[in-house]
């Protein structure tokens, strides 16, 4: 019997020959078997960082389609008894009800006198924000139709005196930070008399480009190091969409788009394009077009791709090169596996 010194792992043993050849031969059929099962984990792990999706978080806006209106989030008041404010069927685009900030025929109404629904909203969150609305006053220049952050008139429109729609009305808040009182008014700048005034908000939108994937921190100015942009936006209906990326010479760059509970998330990185200002417009049941055409958009925001956030080495590449680097650690582990 030849006795021969192996050494197993980390311990050193003595066998006879025999059991030495079976050990290592049990061993590297182990190792085959392994190599692929390893190959496997490490996709499998790259698959999960890859497509992983950020646990979902009540909306930023509460009640954004006014099927539902409750105090809190939303808050009605009035600063003359002649108002009238409550959720309507009479007008939606969006569900089966809107808000309605009303008086009736005949009403008079104070000089600067108002009334108003607002909520409290985090704004850190929010970047653009999107409505529709509804206007009228029987007397030309009666009455303001307004969208108030804290004190900032962002939105104003002179209720006229032809009932008229406001769709798709888009406002940039990236500007306004921390919890503020998100406000839709009416408003009279002077002694309103033999007043009517009817005015209808719905289908409140919010869309906004991020710096990361669970869409914490608002970003509308990407420089070097920052080549990835993640959109999300809440109270999009089911449907199917589809956000299209434009550079500043207006081309497509990149189409992505999941919806999760009426909230759409898209993503695009930087491979190539035109720096300066970038649109994530959202189209419904149809392909972004190759150029920029926001005209059947469902929503748009805009923000800043500097140069520097454009690598010169394009994900195409450095996907191949991923691949080639896994082909490589394959070949490299099949023949560490043989050899024992
Ligand atoms: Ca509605």
């Amino acid at each position: 019997m030849t006795f021969y010194l192996a050494r197993i792992g980390y311990r050193t043993v003595w066998h006879d020959m025999k059991q030495y050849r079976r050990l290592v031969c049990v061993r590297r059929s182990h190792l085959k078997k392994l190599a692929p099962i390893a190959m496997l984990f490490i996709m499998l792990v790259f698959m999960l960082l890859t497509f992983a999706t950020p646990a979902s978080a009540i909306w930023v806006i509460q009640q954004p389609s006014f099927e539902v209106v409750t105090d809190p989030p939303w808050a009605y008041s009035e600063s003359d008894t002649d108002f009238t404010g409550t959720r309507s069927p009479d007008w939606s685009t969006q569900g089966d009800y809107s808000y309605l900030l009303s008086c009736p025929a005949g009403s008079t109404i104070t000089t600067k006198k108002l009334c108003q629904i607002q909520q409290s909203v985090d704004f850190n969150k929010l970047d653009t924000i999107s409505f529709d609305a509804k206007l009228y006053s029987i007397v030309a220049g009666q009455f303001e139709a307004r969208v108030i952050v804290g004190s900032t008139t962002v939105w104003s429109k002179v209720c006229p005196t032809t009932t008229a729609e406001y769709i798709r009305q888009e406002v940039d808040v990236s500007a306004y930070t921390g919890t503020q009182n998100l406000i839709f008014q009416i408003y009279a700048p002077a002694r309103a008399t033999s007043a009517t005034t009817t005015n209808y908000f719905d289908n409140i939108k919010t869309w906004g480009s991020f710096s990361d994937l669970a869409h914490n921190t608002v970003h509308n100015d990407f420089t070097t190091g920052e080549n990835h942009v993640y959109m999300y936006g809440e109270n999009f209906e089911s449907g199917t969409y589809h956000v299209g990326f434009y550079d500043a010479g207006d081309y497509k760059i990149c189409s992505d788009g999941t919806l999760t509970t009426n909230t759409l998330a898209a993503e695009c990185e930087f491979t190539h394009g035109i720096p300066g200002t970038w649109h994530a417009v959202v189209y419904e049941g149809e392909t972004p077009p190759a150029t920029y055409d926001p005209t059947n958009r469902v929503v748009e925001d805009s923000f800043t791709v500097q140069s520097g956030a454009i690598p010169e080495f394009p994900a195409v590449i450095a996907a191949i090169a991923v691949c080639m680097l896994c082909a490589f650690a394959y070949v490299v582990m099949r023949r560490w596996a043989e050899r024992g």
